[in-house]
């Protein structure tokens, strides 16, 4: 880490905070990553990345930004990256994942408030995060009333836009969502003083829906008994998504599924064949919230998926590749953007059905909810999803926790006597 001082010192880094920050990953990860046996050789890129978290890649993004590009910040998956590329900008998805930026959050927010929301403030009032340092505009989003309000707050720290984000799924909303769509376009164009072109629009769309293509590919192998890769590192390298190069990352997770794919013709896999099958739904878990995962393969189960913005949400839409016209590209941008189902949409029956859907898909034998402390709408929806669920005798458990370790303890005999009553 000691060779990025320059770059940190550049970028305005608050380095005695930020050594603080840096002393307690590496053992974290060593323990909860490292720790397992039988890892595929494909995770050494994910590994690399984040064993440098703060140093290679915003490197990269500094280089890229004196080149002239911007680098736009986004805190959600409503958040069109293709725009944003196709506008010769960088994105990059910044959702703070960890304790140690919390009370710096708090300073300026309630106690009572989501972590992920207190974390990526802190973050930034911080200036403990080089990801912050290096964005030129962070776009936010009116999804959960904790999000819309913090923008109030951030923006006294750094430029931001906010889009109007639908909260109903209508005709009128898609037309709504495609207009702001546009909105966004005008507002990258005017940032990065270049015109969103058919091809640069068209090509990003591919590039980005060879991202998501990447990710069901690993998601379906996956699906395998025995799993051939723990369900921790596929959480870490959908982490690493909202902030690689897309095209690296997506060459890289194809290189992962190559090996992987050896492995599952060799009946090799990383946990004993018919270990039980976990998936966990709700919110999502940004880097390093690695917490549950930990806990229940720690257990003896492995998790086989995720519908979460940092698993299935993220990447089971595709962009439809047929538009020609701007108009029609961004059209197919909006619907295929606003068919994610989250929580903060009322009604969000189809996330229901997503998750009967991959509990058959993944051959799950139980569910975990997992709601970050204090998000209203995940946790009063879990009430229609364990209602479905208990209709079809799948057995669910509710988790809530923030990302403290002092429940962990807690969390795990939960996990333990669940995953027993699985037996
Ligand atoms: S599409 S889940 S990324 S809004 S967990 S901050 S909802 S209080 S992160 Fe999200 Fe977009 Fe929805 Fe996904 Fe609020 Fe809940 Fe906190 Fe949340």
């Amino acid at each position: 880490m000691s060779n990025y001082y320059e770059l940190w010192k550049y970028l305005d880094i608050d380095i005695d905070r930020h050594d603080e920050l840096m002393a307690i990953l590496p053992d974290f990860f060593k323990d909860v990553y490292l720790s397992q046996k039988n890892r595929p050789e494909g995770m050494n890129y994910f590994n690399l990345v984040v064993s440098s978290i703060h140093g290679l890649r915003p490197k990269e993004l500094v280089e890229l930004r004196n080149k002239g590009k911007k680098v736009v910040g986004t805190f959600c998956v409503y958040v069109p990256d293709e725009l944003v590329f196709a506008a010769n900008a960088v994105s990059i998805g910044l959702c703070g994942g960890s304790q140690f930026w919390v009370p710096d959050g708090e300073k300026v927010l309630p106690k009572n408030l989501c972590p992920l929301i207190k974390s990526f403030t802190g973050a930034k009032l911080s200036k403990t995060c080089p990801f912050f340092q290096c964005s030129d505009i962070l776009i936010g989003e009116t999804t959960c009333d904790g999000k819309k309000k913090v923008w109030e707050i951030l923006n006294k720290s750094i430029e931001i836009y906010v889009m109007n984000l639908p909260q109903m799924k209508r005709e009128q909303e898609y037309k709504e969502w495609e207009n702001e769509l546009n909105l966004l376009k005008n507002k990258l164009e005017s940032l990065t003083g270049i015109k969103v072109s058919n091809d640069m629009l068209a090509s990003s769309i591919k590039m980005i829906n060879n991202k998501r293509k990447a990710l069901k590919r690993l998601y379906e192998l996956r699906k395998q008994n025995p799993v051939p890769i723990s369900g921790k590192d596929v959480l870490l390298i959908s982490q690493i998504a909202f902030y690689d190069d897309p095209e690296r990352f997506t060459q890289k997770v194809n290189v992962l599924c190559d090996e992987l794919d050896e492995r599952i013709k060799k009946g090799e896999g990383v946990f004993e064949k018919d270990a039980k099958r976990i998936l966990i739904t709700g919110t999502p878990m940004a880097l390093p919230n690695w917490k549950l995962h930990h806990i229940v393969e720690t257990s003896g189960a492995a998790v086989v998926c995720e519908e979460t913005c940092t698993g299935t949400r993220y990447f089971e839409n595709l962009v439809n590749e047929n538009g020609t016209t701007l108009d029609e590209m961004i059209k197919n941008l909006a619907e295929r953007y606003l068919e994610t189902n989250c929580a903060c949409f009322t009604p969000n029956t189809k996330r229901i059905e997503d998750i009967l859907r991959l509990i058959n898909e993944y051959k799950v034998d139980g569910v975990i909810g997992y709601n970050l402390q204090f998000c209203t709408p995940y946790a009063v929806e879990y009430y229609n999803v364990k209602k479905a669920l208990e209709e079809k005798n799948i057995p669910i458990l509710l988790i809530e926790s923030d990302y403290t370790e002092n429940d962990t303890q807690q969390i795990k005999t939960r996990v333990e006597a669940f995953i027993e009553m699985l037996k």
